[in-house]
């Protein structure tokens, strides 16, 4: 169905895998597209109550922007290729009603650490290296890494990894906060799925309030606070919340559906 993309559903669970192996699943316009088909079709389906995102192989998850595709892009192009990106992927993934957790299996480098950033959740094998090294190209982060780094570590540690465009090891990034759970590869994926499974017992439109309000902190121009005041109020006009507050106190598990 796609070129560069893989899609598996397993049980509520929707796996998609960025397969480009040999440019180290680099970000190309193409594979752009693909995913943003990918995670539109997951969220809108409602069997698909949690999104999980993983390089192929087992040495990246993505190597970043392809950059031998924006080599010789001019100033009105560099800026298009960010906006589009950001709009189409990356701001879109953020917003994603469905949580998206990032197995970040090996290198998550520029557009790559970029695209786990805004996924909701991040899971890491202790063999990932994560860095923003575009500096050293030339170019800046374009698609929202200036502002998700310092959202996730903080100014200083966001400015010495952009400015120095190194890379930090796995066990770095989980001391940093940026991301939640280091493990061993081959336990990558049933540790990224037990959080799922976590996830999938609770009320799918509940999630996508709090989604929407978590983010709407980050959003300008918009009080995080009162967005989270209407969208606690909506939760009351749910079926989800007659059933969790009826299953709490008939002493049961409730059963949500998407
Ligand atoms: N783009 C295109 N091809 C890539 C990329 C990439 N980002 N990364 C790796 N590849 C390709 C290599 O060219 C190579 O292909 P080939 O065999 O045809 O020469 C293949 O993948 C394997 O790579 P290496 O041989 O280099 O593998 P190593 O194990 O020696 O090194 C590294 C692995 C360290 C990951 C190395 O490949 C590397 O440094 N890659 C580039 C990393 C990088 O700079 N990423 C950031 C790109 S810029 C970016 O993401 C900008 C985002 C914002 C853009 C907004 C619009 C402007």
């Amino acid at each position: 169905m796609y070129n560069n993309v893989l899609v598996e559903q397993k049980g509520q669970i929707n796996l998609i895998t960025i397969n480009r192996p040999k440019q180290l699943n680099a970000l190309n316009k193409e594979t752009i597209e693909e995913l943003h088909n990918a995670i539109k079709t997951a969220d809108e389906d409602v069997n698909t109550g949690v999104i999980i995102l993983t390089g192929s192989g087992d040495k990246s998850f993505v190597a970043g922007a392809d950059i031998k595709e924006f080599a010789d892009f001019n100033i009105a192009q560099g800026g298009e290729l960010a906006l589009k990106g950001q709009q189409s992927l990356f701001t879109f993934i953020e917003n994603s009603s469905t949580p998206v957790i990032a197995a970040v299996n090996g290198f998550a480098l520029g557009g790559g650490l970029e695209l786990a950033m805004c996924s909701h959740i991040r899971v890491a094998s202790s063999n990932a290296r994560m860095g923003l090294p575009e500096v050293s190209l030339g170019v800046i982060p374009g698609y929202g890494g200036t502002q998700r780094l310092t959202q996730l570590v903080g100014r200083g540690k966001a400015n010495e990894m952009v400015f120095t465009a190194g890379m930090i090891k796995a066990d770095e990034a989980l001391t940093w906060g940026l991301v939640n759970h280091v493990v061993e590869l081959d336990e990558l994926m049933t540790t990224a799925e037990a959080i799922a499974a976590k996830i999938l017992n609770n009320s799918g439109t509940a999630i996508a309030s709090a989604i929407r309000s978590i983010n709407a902190n980050y959003n300008d121009g918009i009080h995080g606070y009162d967005v989270e005041v209407e969208e606690f109020g909506k939760c009351f006009g749910t079926a989800d919340f007659k059933e969790g507050s009826t299953a709490f106190l008939e002493k049961r598990k409730p059963n949500f559906r998407k």
